[in-house]
């Protein structure tokens, strides 16, 4: 649609379109597949990697009946996790959609250059930008967009990550996962049915009406809850976009066996509960799954929940009554 509102048509067809636009927007998802990651990289060499990104700006669905109009990159929230090695050259092209509202671009915290490459990539809509960079330190490494009021880009959708490997990569994992939390601020409060409409001073006093994973108020739960087996353990590059709130990140009924410490790779921590996670910062988790069933990740800022910030992971395998017993009644078969 955004092709055919950029070109002359009738008045008719513009109608058309618009009124196409808002029917289908209840049914358009942003919310980012978690299982979206790139293959670890194999090469022992530096190499240049490229990264496209166009900002887009799209009314999806926020909740169950209810929309909001997303500022995005490439679509999604968050936009799209690349992979990179520490001595990679990478090259930045932004678009922004010419249909765009606003002027976007994009700061990279993996970049060592002024404003992470946010004013080399500062793009009105139609326009597209450029820049390069070394990845000089291995990390987990927030992008966002940069352009004021920044916060309110950020709330609207536009976050995302970069993973910039150490020499010889990191320590293999069965199955790996793409996780950010972040912040809607709309006048309406959370329930409230159709189109919800961003809120300016909600967004500047630090009162979000909406927390979301990759997005969207359930979008990690019932849409794409992320999945693994019993015996399994699996790595969560999780990270915050904020644009305001510490996450206290914990997965309910598991204990992270590996934490590398702030997103860095060189400090490692065994076998932690939860995990502050600044905005604008991330953690690489590593959990083996021991027991069957459904785990929950939450923020353990509690409340929080109510706003709707879940995921779920699904295990499924068989049951290990030594580590976990709910049979009720047959316990005491077992103390025998
Ligand atoms: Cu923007």
């Amino acid at each position: 649609m955004r092709h055919l509102l950029g070109s002359t048509v009738s008045a008719f067809a513009l109608a058309a379109a618009i009124a196409f636009t808002g029917a289908a927007a209840a049914d358009v998802s942003i919310v980012r597949d978690p299982t979206e990651v790139p293959a670890p990289i194999t090469r022992s060499a530096p190499a240049t990697v490229t990264i496209e990104l166009q900002t887009v700006e799209r009314v999806a669905e926020l909740n169950d009946g209810s929309s909001f109009r997303y500022w995005t990159f490439n679509d999604q929230v968050p936009g799209p996790l690349t992979r990179a090695r520490v001595g990679d050259t990478v090259e930045v092209t932004l678009t922004n959609a010419e249909d765009s509202w606003m002027p976007h671009n994009v700061d990279f915290h993996a970049v060592t250059g002024p404003h992470g490459g946010g004013m080399a990539t500062m793009a009105l809509p139609g326009e597209t930008k450029s820049f390069s960079f070394k990845a000089l330190k291995p990390g987990l490494y927030v992008y966002h967009c940069a352009t004021p009021t920044v916060a309110q880009h950020i709330a609207n959708g536009m976050y995302g990550m970069i993973l910039i490997e150490p020499e010889g990569g990191l320590p293999a994992v069965d199955r790996e996962f793409y996780v950010m939390q972040g912040e809607i601020y709309t006048v309406e409060p959370i329930g409230t049915q159709g189109e919800l409409t961003e809120d300016y001073e909600a967004l500047v006093n630090e009162m979000p009406s909406h927390y979301v994973f990759n997005g969207k108020v359930g979008g990690l739960v019932k849409d794409k809850p992320l999945e693994a087996k019993v015996g399994e353990t699996v790595r969560l590059y999780f990270g915050v976009g904020g644009p305001n709130k510490t996450s206290s990140f914990h997965v309910i009924g598991e204990i992270f066996d590996r934490i590398y410490d702030l997103g860095g790779v060189h400090a490692e921590t065994l076998d932690v509960q939860t995990v502050t996670v600044a905005p604008g910062g991330a953690v690489i988790a590593d959990v083996t799954f021991e027991v069957p069933g459904t785990y929950v990740i939450v923020d353990h800022a509690l409340s929080r929940v109510e706003k709707g910030l879940a995921a779920h992971i699904k295990v499924e395998g068989p049951a290990n009554y030594e580590v976990f017993d709910d049979r009720e009644g047959e316990q005491v078969t077992l103390a025998d």
